[in-house]
C-alpha cells in the first residue's frame, strides 16, 4: 500500500488536561463568557456533526457534494497536471475522493488531521481509492505552520484544498490570519480551493443550525459533556440549551449554549455563575457575498482566479492564487 507509515499519535493540537482547564477558565472570564469551537470535535462530535450534514436543513453539505458533481473536472483542469493536493481537516472523503478522480496525474495527497481516528479513517479509504496515489498523512492542527512530508516527486503546483465552509468559523481577522498562513505554504505557483457558504434568506441559514430533529442542538451541548468527562468540570446539562440566530449585520450564525438559570458550575478549582438566559457564545458561522470573499482573500494577499456555485446560489468554491 502506498501509504507513509505514522504515527497514531495523541492530537498534536489536543492540549493537555491543565491546558484545556486554563483554556475553558479563560474563557469563562471573558465577558460575554465564550468557548472555542474546535472543542466540539471530540469523537461524538465528530459523528453528531456527521448526522447534521444529512438533516434536511443542513443544505451545506449537501450543495457542495453537487456543485463537486458538476465541476470537479473543471477544477482539475484549472488546478493542471501534478499536483499536491493538501487536504485542511480530512472530514468529508465524498468531496475530496470527487476532486481526485478528476486530477490530473496528481504527485500526492495530504490530509491535515488533528483527530487521529478520522485520519487512519481517511487514508485508509484513500489508498483503497486511489491505490496509484500516495498518501502522507499530516497529524495536526492546520491553523499552525504544517511541515509538509517531502513527496515523492516534485509536483507542479501545491493546492490546498479546505472545503466544507470551516473559515466561516473563523473571525474575519483570523480567517485573513490563516489564508496568509495557507499562502505561505502554497508558494508561488500554488492555490487554495476553498468551499464557503454563501448569504441567503434568513429563514433557510437559521434551519440549518436548528434542525428539527435537534441534532445540531446535540451537538452543541456534547461540548459541555466532553468538558465534563476531560476536566471533571460540572456542568448541569439539562440547564443550559442551544441557540442559533442569524446575525444578518454581520453575516454570521452566532451559537450559543444558554443558561437555563441561576447557576454555578465548577470548573477546575473555580465556581462561575451563569445568570438565567446567560448566553455563552460557542460557534461563529460565518456566510459571504462573492465581494465579501474576495475582499478577505484580498486581505491575505490573494485573489478570485475562479469562482464556481450550485444553480441556486447556496454555495461557492473558490480557487486563489497569488
Ligand atoms: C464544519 C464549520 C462548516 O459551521 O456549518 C454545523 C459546523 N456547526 N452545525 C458549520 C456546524 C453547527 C459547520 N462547519
Amino acid at each position: 500500500m502506498n501509504v507513509q507509515a505514522f504515527e497514531l499519535r495523541d492530537d498534536d493540537r489536543r492540549p493537555p488536561v491543565d491546558d484545556l482547564v486554563g483554556i475553558v477558565q479563560r474563557g469563562l472570564r471573558l465577558q460575554p463568557k465564550r468557548l472555542p469551537s474546535w472543542l466540539f470535535y471530540d469523537e461524538r462530535g465528530s459523528q453528531l456533526f456527521e448526522a447534521i450534514c444529512e438533516q434536511p436543513e443542513y443544505y451545506l453539505t449537501r450543495c457542495e457534494i453537487a456543485l463537486m458533481a458538476t465541476h470537479a473536472g473543471e477544477m482539475a483542469d484549472v488546478l493542471g497536471e501534478e499536483v499536491r493536493l493538501v487536504e485542511y481537516g480530512s472530514g468529508n472523503a465524498v468531496k475530496t475522493r470527487m476532486l481526485l478522480e478528476h486530477l490530473h496525474a496528481p504527485v500526492s495527497y495530504v490530509p491535515v488531521e488533528i483527530s487521529a481516528e478520522p485520519l487512519r479513517r481517511c487514508v485508509q479509504e484513500m489508498a483503497e481509492c486511489f491505490p496509484a496515489l500516495a498518501v502522507q498523512p499530516h497529524p495536526g492542527d492546520f491553523t499552525r505552520p504544517l511541515r509538509l512530508p517531502i513527496p515523492p516527486r516534485a509536483p507542479r503546483r501545491t493546492v490546498l484544498y479546505f472545503p466544507g465552509s470551516t473559515i466561516g468559523n473563523f473571525e474575519a481577522r483570523d480567517a485573513a490570519e490563516l489564508l496568509r498562513k495557507m499562502r505561505n505554504e502554497m508558494g508561488d505557483a500554488g492555490g487554495i480551493l476553498i468551499g464557503a457558504d454563501l448569504k441567503k434568506d434568513t429563514a433557510t441559514i437559521e434551519a440549518a443550525y436548528n434542525d428539527k430533529a435537534g441534532v445540531t442542538a446535540e451537538f452543541t451541548l456534547n461540548m459541555l459533556v466532553r468538558l465534563n468527562r476531560e476536566i471533571g468540570s460540572d456542568f448541569d446539562l439539562a440547564s443550559f440549551r442551544h441557540r442559533a440566530h442569524y446575525n444578518a449585520m454581520a453575516g454570521r450564525i452566532e451559537t450559543f449554549l444558554v443558561s437555563t438559570r441561576d447557576q454555578k458550575v465548577r470548573v477546575g478549582k473555580q465556581l462561575v455563575s451563569f445568570a438565567p438566559e446567560e448566553a455563552m457564545q460557542v460557534e461563529y458561522s460565518c456566510k459571504y457575498s462573492h465581494e465579501d470573499f474576495a475582499a478577505l482573500a484580498a486581505k491575505a494577499g490573494l485573489e478570485v482566479a475562479h469562482a464556481w456555485t450550485d444553480p441556486q446560489a447556496m454555495f461557492a468554491v473558490y480557487y486563489l492564487v497569488r
